[in-house]
């Protein structure tokens, strides 16, 4: 059986190097290199291209090289059958949870406001608002929402989450369910959101769930692009009604040069790069699950695709 490495436009060699010696004797293959279909049973990918994995007939596991499978699970032509694993890994959560915090602080303590005013020469002080007395909203209370959230607690911010199914996490209120997500707005003078991209996701970040937000709210968004209703988002900025937003992520990454995002003065963009996946970090689990998977065993970190994530 053999390993094919499918990240197009993607260095994998430290990847490959790393797949090789965790597990030696391995034989991978990086798309599109020569290779025999039918000897791949096993695949680690990054936004492969639509309608590839149908190609091969022995493939049973495609492992994601990220957090997120949204890059997987929306090609209509992925083959029934196929288990998809994804990534859970200490250091691309803390990394996340600490990103997060850093945007929070930005926000709350005038940061991009003072370098806007540095440009003219403008000395002006701008009332904060203390953690203790500023309530955030986390959409998405999974490993990275709930890592984030606790940090977020830690600093003495008033944390709330929301999820599909209750939480209990020491000093963070949990909502859960649709029926709990205005009351859950309500009490978000932040709101981020982690939560992963799916059907019922899509577009969760839209005109209507920000008028629900009080006024002056502050939206970070580091899921994924497709979760935010992009012009809804600079027509409630520039009503007044939200303070601004930080954006890791986008619908087309590079976010385009002509991009409205990058010109507003209460946007801040950053290259999705809340957190970096590193192979030494992440290969011992997929190599795990490729030994579980020879040995017959349960797979570790398997996505249950009828809910998409
Ligand atoms: P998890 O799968 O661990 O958690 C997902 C959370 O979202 C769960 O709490 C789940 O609820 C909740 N959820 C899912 N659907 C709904 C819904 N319809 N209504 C309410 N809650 C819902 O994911 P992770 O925490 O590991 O990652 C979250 C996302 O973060 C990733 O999918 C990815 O898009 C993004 N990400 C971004 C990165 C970046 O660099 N910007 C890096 C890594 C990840 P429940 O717990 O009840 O099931
Ligand atoms: C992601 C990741 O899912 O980088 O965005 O892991």
């Amino acid at each position: 059986m053999s390993v094919l490495v499918v990240a197009p436009g993607r260095d994998v060699s430290q990847w490959v190097e790393t797949l090789k010696s965790q597990h030696p004797g391995m034989n991978v293959y990086v798309y599109p290199e020569d290779h025999d279909t039918e000897e791949v049973e096993f695949a680690i990918t990054w936004k492969h291209p639509r309608g590839l994995f149908k190609n091969y007939p022995n493939l049973k596991i495609v492992a994601s090289m990220g957090a997120g499978v949204d890059h997987i699970t929306s090609d209509p032509e992925f083959p029934e059958g196929v288990k998809i694993t994804r990534v859970v890994d200490e250091q691309l959560t803390s990394d996340l949870s600490e990103f997060v915090l850093a945007l929070v602080m930005n926000h709350t303590r005038h940061l991009s406001a003072y370098k806007h005013q540095e440009k003219d020469s403008n000395w002006n002080v701008l009332k904060y608002c203390r953690n203790s007395d500023m309530k955030i909203g986390v959409m998405g209370m999974g490993v990275i929402g709930t890592a984030t959230a606790q940090l977020l607690a830690k600093n003495n911010f008033k944390v709330s989450g929301w999820s599909r199914t209750e939480k209990d996490c020491e000093d963070i209120t949990s909502y859960y369910g649709d029926n709990s997500l205005d009351d859950f707005l309500q009490e978000s003078e932040i709101l981020i959101c982690l939560l992963p991209l799916t059907e019922e996701t899509n577009g969760i970040l839209n005109k209507e769930l920000f008028e629900k937000l009080p006024k002056g709210a502050y939206v970070i968004n580091v899921g994924r692009g497709e979760h935010l209703e992009e012009n809804d988002l600079i027509e409630m900025i520039d009503s007044g009604h939200l303070a601004g937003a930080a954006l890791d992520v986008f619908k087309e990454e590079p976010l385009p040069e002509d991009h409205a995002f990058w010109k507003h003065e209460r946007i801040s963009i950053t290259p999705h790069t809340a957190s970096l996946t590193e192979a030494e970090s992440v290969v011992p689990q997929i190599v795990e699950n490729y030994e579980r998977f020879q040995d017959d065993e349960e797979l570790k970190n398997l996505v249950e695709q009828d809910r998409g994530y």
